[in-house]
């Protein structure tokens, strides 16, 4: 089988405005948010801010900026970062800590993006004229290479009390807090209460084309905003994104559950599949990540063949896959996207 319209599952970064949010964005009241008076990116940055129980919200461009604005923003050259060797921030992030920043990393192992206190205790630099400064304790929600993990919120509370015994800041990386919120029914304001700065995307689950916003405290979102500027994230007109962002915030908020049932359903379906290997117990939100059997073939030329028919997913290592749920996939899409996951592994089963 080979399905006409592709099936999309690299990311949900691919998604595309609906005729909904376009409307909104075409309607959208706008001014130059350099100079601070475009009145649409200032409704977004302020209902964000109570949305997340903070001071301040700045509008960013990308989730990278958020996580390298407010790194930049925590930090001086020689300060150390404390965050998952799979981390975001860090591993996909083009070495935007020691480029941008001037910062060391310290990273931490553990499964689906997880640490705990003691590996953060363990990480955290004795005050020495020897040693950089820990500055910064970063942590990633969902977690993204981990496989959508979500925070025990109860150990993120834990962490914040060591950084708070050796004076250190936490930021979180919330590309998808949507996700976490919505799955565990746990409201931004209460993940965000501890952090000192939290970036979140709009353009990944809640299907926006462009942005994503930090909020904090009233003085480190100052920094924050000036560091926009210097990397280049100062942007005029931009309403008409900030547009989309409250467009999106009103409509795909709730429905980003429907994403992790695909999720779940996709993973049971690939379970039963000769040659996959998944456990659909570990799937918590919209991500899926699988290994196919070495026996069988690579993950590579397993993407490749499964392109051919029209699914599209990521190889993220040598017998790894990855694949997001999103708007733009939806339960139909889902079983064909199985079954053609099945064909591929019989004819492989075949010539093995
Ligand atoms: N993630 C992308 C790729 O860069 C891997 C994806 O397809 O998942 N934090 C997290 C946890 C992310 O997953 C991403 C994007 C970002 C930050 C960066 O966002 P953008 O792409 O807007 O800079």
């Amino acid at each position: 089988m080979t399905v006409r319209t592709p099936i999309d599952l690299r990311s949900d970064t691919v998604t595309r405005p609906t005729p909904g949010m376009r409307k909104a964005m075409a309607e959208a009241e706008v001014g130059d948010d350099v100079l601070g008076d475009d009145p649409t990116v200032l409704r977004l940055q302020e209902r964000v801010a109570r949305l997340a129980g903070k001071d301040a919200a700045v509008y960013v461009p990308s989730g990278t900026m958020g996580n390298q604005a407010s790194i930049r923003a925590h930090t001086e050259p020689g300060d150390e970062i404390i965050m998952h060797e799979h981390s975001h921030c860090f591993f996909y992030e083009t070495g935007g800590p020691g480029a941008l920043s001037g910062c060391s990393t310290r990273m931490l192992r553990g499964e689906g993006g997880f640490f705990s206190c003691d590996d953060v205790r363990g990480a955290i630099r004795p005050v020495s004229s020897h040693f950089p400064l820990s500055k910064l304790i970063v942590i990633e929600n969902t977690h993204n290479k981990g496989g959508g993990t979500i925070w025990p919120i109860e150990r993120i509370a834990e962490i914040r009390r060591v950084a708070d015994e050796f004076g250190l800041r936490m930021h979180l990386d919330g590309a998808r807090l949507w996700n976490a919120s919505v799955a565990t029914g746990i409201p931004i304001t209460e993940w965000a209460k501890h952090f000192d700065t939290v970036s979140m995307c709009f353009s990944k689950g809640l299907a926006a084309p462009v942005g994503s916003i930090v909020v904090g405290g009233r003085e480190i979102m100052t920094r924050v905003h000036r560091f926009r500027k210097m990397f280049g994230g100062g942007m005029r007109q931009s309403g008409i994104l900030a547009a989309a962002a409250l467009y999106a915030l009103d409509h795909h908020v709730e429905r980003l559950a429907e994403d992790h049932r695909n999720a779940k359903r996709l993973a049971e379906g690939l379970a039963k599949v000769p040659g996959l290997i998944v456990d659909p117990r570990r799937v918590q939100t919209n991500i899926v990540i699988f290994d196919v059997d070495p026996a069988l073939t690579m993950a590579q030329p397993f993407a490749d063949a499964l392109k051919s028919r029209g699914v599209w997913l990521f190889a993220t290592g040598p017998h790894t896959i990855r694949a997001v749920c999103h708007m733009d996939v939806n339960a139909e899409q889902i079983e064909a996207a199985i079954g053609i996951a099945g064909e591929v592994c019989r004819a492989r089963a075949m010539v093995a």
